[in-house]
């Protein structure tokens, strides 16, 4: 059988390179499509699918159902699957017309009933991250190659977070209440094999590719982060070499032997460090109380003793009374914990099924329909008078110049008000991006920006 796998974004589509490593072990025929190319419908009418596959973040949703039903239009008997983090999330998704299979859970064991001819809403057991099949990355980058030539690729060795962040849609308590406690522990947070990590990168190494984004929700995480890190940056330094940019919280930060930090500096040359917001009541509103800003600055120096880059990371846009003001605060605060550091601020995106979609809709806040979904457009989910929005949108933008180059509260107010038009607006977003890989990459980064940028619609 014949499976299209449509894939969105500007960054490699992860979970669908695995359900193409998946269809591959069961002998079926793949071919990837680039949703960001305007003839995107085009191409896969033509290629004529028994099956076509997506797997959309919810701000790619609304997308994937286009495309979905405007293949089913030409080619009635394609059966369209979808499955990821947003219908995991929002399971009702399979009642749209679009969408014949939905699959909650892994692609593990979906593969066979979909073939047997099973429909509507597939629910997969959670065995263990062992069983993930090796990503189909040779066949994506043939088929879409702006995403082999992209100078980061992706990779992960826990699939879940430990963390309950009430916004976050990895969040334990939120894929506990889908699949129970003992298969969250089981399933998402446990390290796949340092073999099938090593296979799965040494099919990156052939592609041109700077560094990996190691996206575990906290690298640190794990009474064996200890015994593990060491292990792995042997294996790795020895076989594969590429930089990683991880990521971890202050609390783990502070609480692995030196050892651990040692051995992730030696693959590791950046941290992004979770700050999220800095006053007690906005941390307790994410569900982060247990974070605070002495221990961000005790784990951000923690880190810089140890020679990592940091990218302080801050939340913009949440349900109090002065959202503006508790910008600031969050921006002042990062610019304590790390003088000079670089930094990302981006807006509030509410996700289904979060803690943060029950508490808004039990205040019937109301939301914004602007709103992407995007973190990159600065655009929160909450619908805020457009002054505060202009604000937000401005902090999100002009956070990194106000950490990087320490700006005083006077000057960051009157530069927060100012109305942008699109041109500057685009300007300030890849100037921004291109601090954070300076930052991170140093003059290789430099250097290749404009390549990076030639293969990306910048979102701003
Ligand atoms: C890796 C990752 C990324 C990577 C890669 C993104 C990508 N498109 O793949 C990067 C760093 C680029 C990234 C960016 C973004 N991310 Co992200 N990311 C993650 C992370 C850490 C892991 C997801 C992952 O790949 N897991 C591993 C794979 C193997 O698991 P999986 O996707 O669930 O897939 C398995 C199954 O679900 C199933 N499956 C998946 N798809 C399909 C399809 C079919 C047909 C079938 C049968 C089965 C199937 O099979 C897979 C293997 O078993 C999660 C948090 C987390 N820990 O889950 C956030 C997460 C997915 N990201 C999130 C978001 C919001 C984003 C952004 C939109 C943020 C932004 N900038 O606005 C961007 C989008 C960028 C883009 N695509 O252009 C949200 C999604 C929430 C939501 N409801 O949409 C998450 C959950 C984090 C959060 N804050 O809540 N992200």
């Amino acid at each position: 059988m014949k499976f299209a796998l449509v894939a969105f974004g500007n960054e490699e589509s992860y979970g669908l390179l695995f359900v193409g490593g998946e269809l591959k072990r069961h002998g079926q025929t793949i071919r990837f499509f680039d949703a960001e190319q305007a003839d995107a419908v085009e191409s896969v009418i033509a290629w004529r699918p028994h099956f076509v596959c997506f797997s959309p973040l919810t701000t790619f949703f609304a997308r994937a159902l286009q495309i979905a039903g405007a293949v089913k239009a030409a080619l009635p008997d394609a059966v369209t699957v979808f499955g990821g983090h947003h219908v995991t999330a929002v399971p009702a998704s399979v009642e749209a017309e679009e969408i014949d299979a939905a699959v909650v859970g892994p692609v593990r064991g979906a593969v066979e009933r979909l073939l047997a001819g099973e429909r509507g809403e597939i629910h997969t057991p959670l065995t263990t991250p062992d069983d993930l099949p090796l990503p189909a990355r040779q066949e994506y980058y043939a088929d879409v190659p702006r995403m082999g030539g992209r100078y980061r690729k992706i990779m992960c060795a826990m699939l879940g977070c430990p963390w309950n962040c009430a916004y976050c849609s990895s969040a334990a308590g939120h894929m506990r209440g889908i699949f129970g406690n003992e298969a969250h522990t089981r399933y998402f947070l446990a390290r796949r094999p340092l073999a099938a990590l090593l296979a799965e990168a040494r099919a990156i190494v052939a592609w041109d590719t700077l560094e990996i984004e190691w996206v575990d929700d906290d690298v640190l995480h794990g009474d064996d982060a200890g015994d593990w890190l060491p292990e792995f940056a042997a294996a790795w330094r020895e076989e594969i070499g590429l930089p990683l940019y991880v990521s971890s919280t202050s609390v783990n930060v502070l609480r692995v032997p030196d050892s651990a930090l040692r051995a992730l500096r030696q693959v590791a040359n950046c941290v992004g460090l979770g700050v999220q917001a800095i006053r007690p009541q906005s941390l307790k509103l994410f569900n982060r109380a247990w974070d605070s800003e002495s221990r961000m600055k005790e784990a951000y120096d923690r880190l810089t003793t140890f020679g990592f880059r940091v990218n302080l990371q801050g939340i913009v846009g949440l349900p109090v009374e002065d959202p503006v003001e508790d910008a600031i605060d969050t921006i002042k605060g990062m610019q304590r914990i790390g003088p000079g550091s670089v930094c990302s601020c981006y807006p509030l995106i509410v996700y289904p099924g979060t803690e943060m979609a029950r508490y808004c809709s039990r205040r019937g806040l109301a939301m914004n329909e602007a709103c992407t979904g995007d973190t990159n457009t600065g655009v929160p989910s909450l619908a805020f008078p457009p002054e505060v929005l202009r604000r937000l949108r401005n902090a999100c933008k002009l956070a990194t110049l106000f950490v990087r180059f320490n700006v005083d509260e006077k000057w960051m107010r009157p530069l927060l008000d100012i109305e942008f038009d699109d041109e500057t607006s685009k300007a300030l977003s890849t100037v921004r991006y291109f601090e954070c890989v300076r930052d991170r990459l140093g003059e290789k980064g430099e250097r290749a920006f404009a390549q990076i940028l030639a293969g990306m619609r910048l979102r701003y």
